[in-house]
C-alpha cells in the first residue's frame, strides 16, 4: 500500500509528464477522506511551483455522470492560475493526456461562501455569473477511475476559458446549451442539468469546500458543473460553445506538431 504522499506525487507528475498512470484495483479503493487527503496534497504540490488558487470546480454534478461513476453525491476540485485560459488564446494541447471539454457555467464571487449555504444564500455571495468551458483531463488511463480515485486526481481539473460576465440576478435555471467541435461531435443540454440549477451547484460548493477546510473569497471562480457530456478535444479544431442569452465562447486548438523526422 503506498502513502497518501506517494499516491499524490504520482498523480502530479502524471499531469506534469502528460503521461497517465493506472486507476488503483479495487481492493486498494480509497476512502472518500483519503481521496481528498491526497487531492489537497496534489494542491500543494501545484502551489510549492509558484501556482495560485483560483477558485474551486464541482464534478459529476449531472445525473448521467453521476450514473457512469456509480455515485450521488457531487464532488470538488480546486483550480489555479494556471489553469486559466483565455478566449483569445490558441489552446495547446501539448501538456494534456486525453483533455475533454463539458460548458458550464461559472460564478465570481464578491465575498466567501458561508459553510452550508442555500442556493438564495449562496447567490449573495455572487458578483457575476459568466458562461464557462472546462478542460478536463483524467491523470488515469483510458478516463477509467472510481470515486476515490478521481477525487484524488483533483476532480480531473485542468483548465477553463470564462466568458463574457453577466449580473447575479441573470436567470441561468434553465438555459440551452450546445457544444460543437469544428470537425466533430456535438452535444446539446441544459443548465437545468447542473443539479437542477446551477445555484444549487454553488451551494454544495460551500458545504463540500467548508468539510475539507478550504476556504473561497471575492473574485474565486466557481465553476458549477456539466450542461451537456463532455466532448474529446482533437489538435487543429475550433470549439464553439452556444450559451443562448450568455453568448457564445470559441475556442481554436493549437494544430498537431510536426511529424518527428
Ligand atoms: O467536471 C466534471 O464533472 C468531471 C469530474 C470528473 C469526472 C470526469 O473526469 O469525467
Ligand atoms: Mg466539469
Amino acid at each position: 500500500m503506498t502513502s497518501l504522499q506517494d499516491r499524490a506525487a504520482l498523480l502530479d507528475d502524471a499531469a506534469f509528464a502528460a503521461r497517465p498512470v493506472p486507476q488503483l484495483p479495487p481492493d486498494q479503493a480509497l476512502s472518500i477522506e483519503d481521496a481528498y487527503a491526497i487531492q489537497a496534497l496534489v494542491v500543494a504540490q501545484r502551489l510549492a511551483r509558484g501556482e495560485r488558487l483560483v477558485g474551486l470546480k464541482l464534478g459529476l454534478t449531472s445525473k448521467a455522470k453521476m450514473k457512469q461513476v456509480g455515485v450521488n453525491e457531487v464532488i470538488l476540485g480546486q483550480l489555479t492560475d494556471a489553469m486559466h485560459r483565455d478566449e483569445g488564446d490558441s489552446l495547446d494541447l501539448g501538456p494534456f493526456i486525453h483533455p475533454r471539454v463539458e460548458p458550464e457555467i461559472a460564478f465570481v464571487l464578491r465575498g466567501p461562501l458561508p459553510p452550508d449555504p442555500t442556493p438564495e444564500e449562496a447567490l449573495t455571495c455572487v458578483e457575476a455569473v459568466a458562461p464557462a468551458l472546462e478542460i478536463i483531463d483524467s491523470r488515469y488511463d483510458g478516463f477509467r477511475f472510481d470515486l476515490g480515485d478521481v477525487i484524488a486526481d483533483n476532480a480531473s481539473s485542468a483548465g477553463y476559458v470564462l466568458g463574457r460576465e453577466f449580473p447575479p440576478e441573470t436567470d441561468i435555471g434553465d438555459i440551452a446549451i450546445s457544444i460543437a467541435m469544428s470537425d466533430g461531435p456535438e452535444e446539446t443540454g441544459s443548465s437545468a442539468a447542473i443539479l437542477g440549477h446551477p445555484l444549487n451547484a454553488l451551494a454544495a460548493a460551500g458545504r463540500l469546500s467548508a468539510a475539507r477546510g478550504i476556504t473561497t473569497s471575492a473574485g474565486d471562480v466557481v465553476l458549477a458543473g456539466a450542461a451537456t457530456a463532455a466532448i474529446p478535444l482533437s489538435a487543429g479544431a475550433v470549439i464553439g460553445a452556444d450559451f443562448g442569452p450568455l453568448g457564445r465562447i470559441d475556442l481554436r486548438l493549437s494544430p498537431p506538431p510536426p511529424p518527428e523526422t
